[in-house]
């Protein structure tokens, strides 16, 4: 090997010269192993994301606007820019080997070019056109008879008049929204102050029994790996993550529906990629199928310590070219979210750390955003246990116990 000199980039240390080994011009990636990799976005699961790939042969490139987001410090080279802008997403992948995403606001035709110059893409931007409008990912699950909630479309609020009679509904913007903005629930003509006046999807409410996700793995040969479904409980005021249990307390029947259907919705994408599902069961035991993500996500954040390879360690695997991981799960857990408090804006303060850090088997992550803002992601704990007993009580104490306030 090589003494690698001050001119030389990290690159070379791994990057053998192909004569030291005879190797013909394309190297086996396993060899010529250091590969450039991008993300758009430095949110906490870009964090997490480079969290996991330190264990890798991977040089980690971020964009994101603000320098001191939760994935800047962690990445070997960070750029600040708007992944919404083209010429800014062109310039920070035109040299990578690989990008991927870790929110979908990102600028597709760009990702599009890139692709075309050979720059791969997770998910392939083909997908992220369909998932990032709410109104094409509907189309999308009418196309492949997915099961999903009925469904119109209003382009205004006239058009939203139209259809007083299919309320009570949810309203769902057709771009942008995410952790619950750009979703309104109208039950019924005196909420139309809340609803957009932009294209939109107008989605029946089904009566929910249980909301649950499946993450789906897919890599380049089609292959796939399933972790066990998860169940979430939402707050219903702010329309977030409340706690989340794995496994899914579902019947066998039902968890082979669940998994049938997750699986066609990421195969017909024909990409390669991570996706977590996020669908209801009603009362009858019927699963619709609500929005999927194509990224890593909030539903999979157990998995780093439950499970034997996290959804942030299988994104790395799919994109550096390994074998998929085992999604089993070492125990079953539960996953809190840490949400700003209500009434607190600002540089923020934790509350209830040291008495959280004493429960056994509980995982605190801290996201290091510097600020709080109500219903702001801060951070999350994964309990393990063998007991469902005790992973809710558990859980229920770190909500009653662990604040993000000012
Ligand atoms: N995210 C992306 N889509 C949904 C969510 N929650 C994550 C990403 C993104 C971060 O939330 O990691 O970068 C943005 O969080 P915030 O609190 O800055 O809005």
């Amino acid at each position: 090997m090589r003494i690698v000199g001050k001119h030389e980039t990290k690159l070379e240390i791994f990057c053998l010269p192909s004569s030291t080994f005879n190797l013909s011009l394309n190297p086996s990636p396993y060899l010529c192993a250091m590969q450039k990799i991008g993300i758009l976005g430095g949110g906490q699961l870009g964090r997490m994301l480079l969290q996991a790939a330190a264990n890798y042969p991977v040089e980690t490139f971020v964009m994101e606007n603000d320098e001191e987001c939760p994935a800047a410090h962690l990445c070997h080279h960070f750029i600040k820019g708007d992944i919404k802008d083209f010429d800014a997403v062109y310039n920070f992948g035109k040299n990578l080997h690989a990008i991927t995403i870790e929110i979908e606001n990102v600028n597709v035709d760009a990702l599009e070019k890139l692709e075309k110059e050979g720059v791969k893409v997770y998910p392939q931007p083909s997908v992220l056109k369909i998932i990032k409008n709410k109104i094409l990912q509907k189309q999308y699950y009418q196309q492949y008879s997915i099961p999903t909630a009925e469904f119109v479309i209003t382009n205004n609020l006239k058009e939203l008049e139209d259809h007083i009679s299919f309320l009570p509904a949810v309203h769902k913007l057709g771009e942008g929204g995410y952790d619950g903005r750009g979703v309104q629930i109208l039950k019924s003509k005196e909420d139309l102050s809340k609803a957009f006046n932009t294209p939109s999807v107008l989605e029946k409410l089904i009566p929910i029994d249980k909301e649950i996700a499946q993450m789906v793995a897919i890599n380049e040969k089609g292959e796939t790996a399933l972790y066990p479904p998860v169940e979430m409980l939402f707050d219903p005021d702010l329309n977030l993550l409340d706690y989340q249990l794995c496994p899914a307390d579902l019947s066998t029947q039902t968890i082979y529906k669940v998994e049938a259907i997750a699986l066609t919705v990421v195969r017909n994408f024909r990409s390669p990629g991570i996706f977590a599902v996020e669908m209801f069961v009603d009362k009858k035991g019927d699963v619709f199928v609500n929005e999927t993500a194509p990224r890593v996500h909030n539903s999979g954040h157990h998995t780093i310590e439950a499970h034997y390879s996290s959804q942030f360690d299988m994104l790395w695997r799919l994109m550096l070219g390994y074998p998929l991981g085992n999604t089993d799960a070492i125990l079953p857990s539960i996953m809190v979210n840490i949400i700003g408090a209500e009434g607190c804006n600002g540089d923020v303060k934790y509350e209830g750390l040291e008495e959280v850090m004493k429960i056994e088997n509980a995982f605190v992550h801290i996201y290091g955003k510097k600020q709080t803002r109500p219903g702001r992601k801060m951070g999350h704990v994964t309990i393990m246990s063998k007991e469902k007993q005790d992973l809710l009580h558990k859980s229920n104490k770190v909500k009653h116990t662990l604040f993000s306030k000012t």
